[in-house]
């Protein structure tokens, strides 16, 4: 799998792969624009056109990888404080897909109250949204999968989202360790049924797998 968003790494790449890999350099060149921070169902944004959220525990790197993904450093706002996204918040790329920002999980040691806070709007959300695509589940690649993850796919599995697993921060750790993570990740990812079966392994940082993962969205937006 291709990891480097180096262009030396695009000798790498089958001719459809690079082919996939410049119409999603060419989409997020475009422009994102913020639509909507919603703290209620009925607030938030009309169902309209295609959807990816990127879930994860608080601090894993949600709101960065946004900001990678679109070349925006305050796009999406990023914290050292973990639970700096409350809201869902919508952002709209090109009129093509929206990308939504969903507030983070499992942070303190009250992580069941906290599983429950998330899942009364993020529930609602995930369960009655048709135009949801795909969630990107984000997970620290210096922790890896842990149990609350898995009550979180769980709950994927359980309302049918199709969704995917993002290792992030790889930049973290040496390569040995990278590739035992994302062995490990692959491994689960293939024991669940509504999961895409590969891992992105990304570094928000680095830009590493940022360019597999726009044209990997950019598959589920509205045809140019
Ligand atoms: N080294 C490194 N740090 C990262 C990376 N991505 C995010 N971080 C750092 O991790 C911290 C949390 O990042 P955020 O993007 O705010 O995380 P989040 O998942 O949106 O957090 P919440 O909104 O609180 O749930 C920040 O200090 C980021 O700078 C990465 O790829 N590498
Ligand atoms: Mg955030």
């Amino acid at each position: 799998m291709m990891t480097d968003d180096a262009p030396n790494g695009a000798e790498d790449l089958t001719p459809e792969d690079a082919i996939r890999f410049e119409k999603g350099r060419k989409l997020f060149a475009r422009n994102c624009d913020f639509i909507a921070a919603s703290t209620s169902i009925p607030a938030l944004p009309p169902m309209d056109g295609p959807e990816v959220a990127f879930a994860g525990r608080s601090n894993v790197g949600k709101s960065s990888l946004i900001n990678a993904l679109t070349g925006r450093k305050t796009l999406a706002r990023t914290s050292q404080t973990p639970g700096r996204t409350k809201q869902l918040i919508f952002f709209d790329l090109a009129g093509r897909i929206r990308l939504v920002d969903l507030p983070g999980y499992g942070y303190a040691k009250a992580s069941k109250t906290d599983i429950k806070a998330w899942t009364s709007l993020t529930l609602a959300f995930l369960k009655g949204r048709q135009t949801l695509m795909r969630v990107m589940l984000l997970i620290d690649s210096r922790r890896g999968i842990l149990d609350v993850d898995r009550e979180i796919m769980k709950i994927f599995d359980d309302s049918a989202v199709s969704w995917a697993l993002v290792l992030t921060k790889l930049d973290k750790l040496k390569v040995k360790e990278q590739q035992a993570v994302i062995k490990a990740a692959e491994k689960e990812a293939a024991t669940h049924v509504a999961a895409w079966p590969g891992v992105f392994a990304t570094s928000s940082e680095k830009g590493l797998g940022i360019a597999e993962l726009r044209a990997h969205i950019t598959d589920l937006a509205i045809p140019e």
